[in-house]
């Protein structure tokens, strides 16, 4: 299956909300603009992008006399594309790099690190992963299986330990050895968010400082949110709130398979002004994606149907 092909089919629930309002019969009358505008708002893209969306395409398709449902999908993917930001490098292939996975519990951060590491170990990227989730021992399992069918080496330590100390060991050993990228996978569960942002405020320090004198050089630290699209807007208050306690430098969308709610990638995108690296679109190892805009969009509104 093509990348567009899959990234289509995991819109497909998004899509479907779009294509009632695109398969009218005839005039393009005032009902369609306000279900359009309904749609978008539904989608969780936030109700000003929706509006602002809708009043351009509105004029845009009187200027340009769009009529058919093709031309105005057409129209929507390409006014949805700007939204979103471009990355300036993309940290998983500029190496070498150092990555740290944050969010909230469940929103696919290990998944997602043993998808890029597979990703990468593929395309002959010499990387290792740090699990700094020490809460759980099933977390280090979890990343343990992802490590072994990717074959890349996993830097732990006993369940309890302190995470900052992990991503001291595995830059270590990816000095040590020579790694060009390093993935480290973090916690997203404690007692309060305040008690998880200063434990992740100082995993991110830690690991800035160790990486300032790598035997190579200094190298760069970015900080990755992953979000599950499902969440809709709380994704949204996700981001905000992680963007201002971390710094955070772009954005991954896990589940867009099966959720409604694609649209929360370009509130994300729009509002914070942050690029989105990857989506994932599935559980197996395949199902994460190069981020592209336009076809992002031409997927969501189904301009290719
Ligand atoms: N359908 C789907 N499920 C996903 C995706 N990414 C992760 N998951 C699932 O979401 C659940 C939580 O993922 P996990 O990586 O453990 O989340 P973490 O708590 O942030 O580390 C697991 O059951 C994953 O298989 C995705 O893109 N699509
Ligand atoms: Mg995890």
């Amino acid at each position: 299956m093509g990348l567009f092909e899959n990234l289509s089919r995991g819109l497909q629930r998004s899509r479907e909300a779009l294509n009632e309002i695109f398969y009218f019969g005839g005039e393009v009358d005032e009902s369609f603009w306000e279900d359009l505008e309904d749609t978008l708002v539904m989608g969780d893209m936030g109700a000003d992008i929706a509006m602002s969306v809708t009043d351009d395409l509105r004029e845009l398709a009187a200027r340009r006399n769009l009529k058919t449902s093709r031309q105005l999908r057409e129209a929507l993917a390409d006014r949805l594309a700007e939204t979103f930001v471009e990355p300036q490098e993309d940290p998983f292939t500029s190496v070498p790099s150092i990555v740290l996975f944050v969010g909230i519990n469940g929103a696919g951060k290990t998944t997602t690190v043993g998808k890029i590491a597979s990703a990468s170990a593929k395309a002959g990227i010499k990387t290792i992963i740090g699990s700094a989730d020490t809460f759980r021992a099933a977390a280090i399992e979890q990343l343990d299986v992802w490590g072994e069918r990717a074959g890349v080496p996993v830097v732990k330590r006993d369940r309890g330990s302190d995470p900052a100390s992990v991503c001291y060991d595995v830059l270590d050993v990816a000095d040590r050895e020579g790694s060009d990228l390093v993935l480290i996978d973090t916690a997203g569960r404690l007692h309060t968010s305040a008690d998880l942002m200063r434990e992740l405020a100082k995993v991110v320090n830690v690991t800035r400082k160790r990486a300032e004198r790598c035997a190579r050089g200094p190298i760069p630290v970015r900080v990755v949110l992953v979000i599950d699209a499902a969440t809709g807007q709380n994704g949204l208050s996700q981001a905000l709130e992680f963007n201002e306690a971390l710094g955070i430098d772009g954005v991954i969308m896990t589940k867009l398979d099966g959720t409604a709610k694609g649209g929360i990638a370009m509130a994300v995108a729009s509002k914070l002004k942050l690029p989105i690296l990857r989506v994932g679109v599935g559980e197996q190892v395949d199902d994460l994606q190069c981020f592209d805009a336009r076809d992002f969009c031409r997927a969501l509104v189904g301009a290719d149907e």
